[in-house]
């Protein structure tokens, strides 16, 4: 089938960053797959090989006139074009692919039919489609040979490749929007010989902004990273021994890396996003001083970071990683629900999903 997503990019990578995802995650699973996103530029080196079976399409104004597919996926509210929505039919599905959130709605709005009223798509029925934390939202996305990339992969030659000597010390990344803490957490880092591997753009902007142009405070040696591809992002998690993530997609290629983490939410001015951090807290159920870390870092504490058991903080990480693959496949659940009656007609079964 062909697969029509729609995404626009609106700040940082998270909207390009799960959308190619996506749609790779489609093609790699026999889906063709159109990616219609109006600033392409971040794909360049998010995913600098592409993918067989996507298509990226710019979404300019106005719009490319491309009859639609099978399916139409809306991420995040995103309205497709007027031209596009023209010649949508009740044959496709149109679903609307809401942010990850471990929020109690998630499960209650998970699937809700959106009538459309107004436009040229009026009398048409989009229903929302909700990433997740329970057997009852569409899940996480996991890509098929995830656990085979992972068994295969070298840490020492990558590491190698970056220029990072380990030599035996802990390895921490980071990736994070600005937090408070975060010259408490450089201090901290600093008591124990650790090397910190900085991602580009706003984590190394904040970085700098505490540290100025030094890359080293006691025992801390600052690394500053390019941007890398999304694999290689992969590979910077699975390589640390502790993993500093922001937003959605990398918060679940956290869980996915097995190793302890510490997740930034995107902050919203109003604070909604202190609800989602205690949501997926109550998902992760780590033990206090590790849960008062997350707040810390989170800004909804003001306290210190706690001192937090390495120990306990790897024992979150596994069972986050075995709870995590115990939930739906974000990408097999839209494949079964394309194929339910009443979603339009499909021929075939979607293929079982490597669990
Ligand atoms: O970039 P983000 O902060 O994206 C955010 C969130 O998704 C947020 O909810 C949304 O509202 C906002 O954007 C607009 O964090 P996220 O979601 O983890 O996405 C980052 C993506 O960038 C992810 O796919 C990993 C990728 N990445 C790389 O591929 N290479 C890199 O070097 C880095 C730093 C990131």
């Amino acid at each position: 089938m062909l697969w029509d997503v729609f995404v626009r990019v609106i700040d940082n990578h998270g909207d390009a960053g799960v959308c190619w995802r996506l749609a790779a995650e489609l093609a790699a699973r026999g889906e063709q797959a159109r990616l219609w996103i109006d600033d392409p530029s971040p794909l360049r080196w998010m995913a600098p090989a592409g993918c067989a079976g996507v298509t990226v399409v710019p979404w300019t104004d106005p719009a490319p006139r491309l009859e639609p597919g099978d399916v139409v996926i809306e991420a995040f509210g995103c309205d497709p074009p007027p031209s596009f929505v023209q010649g949508i039919t009740a044959r496709q599905a149109w679903l609307n692919l809401e942010y990850l959130s471990a929020e109690p709605y998630v499960e209650r709005c998970h699937r809700l039919p959106s009538p459309v009223t107004q436009g040229p798509g009026a009398g048409l029925t989009k229903h929302f489609f909700y990433p997740g934390f329970t057997p009852d939202t569409g899940g996480l996305l996991r890509e098929r040979g995830l656990g085979q990339r992972q068994a295969r992969f070298d840490r020492e030659a990558w590491l190698a490749q970056q220029g990072v000597v380990p030599g035996g010390i802990r390895l921490a990344s980071l990736f994070c929007y600005e937090p408070a803490a975060l010259a408490q957490l450089l201090a901290r880092l600093a008591e124990e010989p650790t090397t910190l591997l900085v991602t580009a753009g706003r984590a190394r902007a904040a970085v700098e902004a505490v540290l100025g142009g030094e890359v080293r405070q006691g025992a801390l040696a600052v690394q500053y990273l390019p941007l890398l591809s999304q694999r290689d992002f992969d590979h910077l998690l699975w390589s640390c021994d502790l993993n500093f993530v922001r937003g959605e997609d990398s918060l679940v290629r956290a869980i996915w890396a097995g190793k302890p983490f510490v997740w930034q939410a995107y902050p919203q001015d109003d604070g909604a996003h202190h609800a989602k951090v205690e949501a997926f807290l109550g998902w992760l159920r780590p033990p206090p001083d590790l849960a008062e870390y997350f707040r810390v870092w989170n800004g909804i504490s003001t306290g210190p970071l706690p001192e937090a058991d390495p120990l306990r903080w790897r024992q979150t990480a596994e069972l986050a990683l075995a709870q995590g693959w115990a939930l739906p496949e974000l990408v097999a659940s839209l494949l079964q629900y394309r194929a339910l009656p009443g979603t339009a007609a499909a021929p075939t079964l979607p293929p079982a999903d490597e669990l």
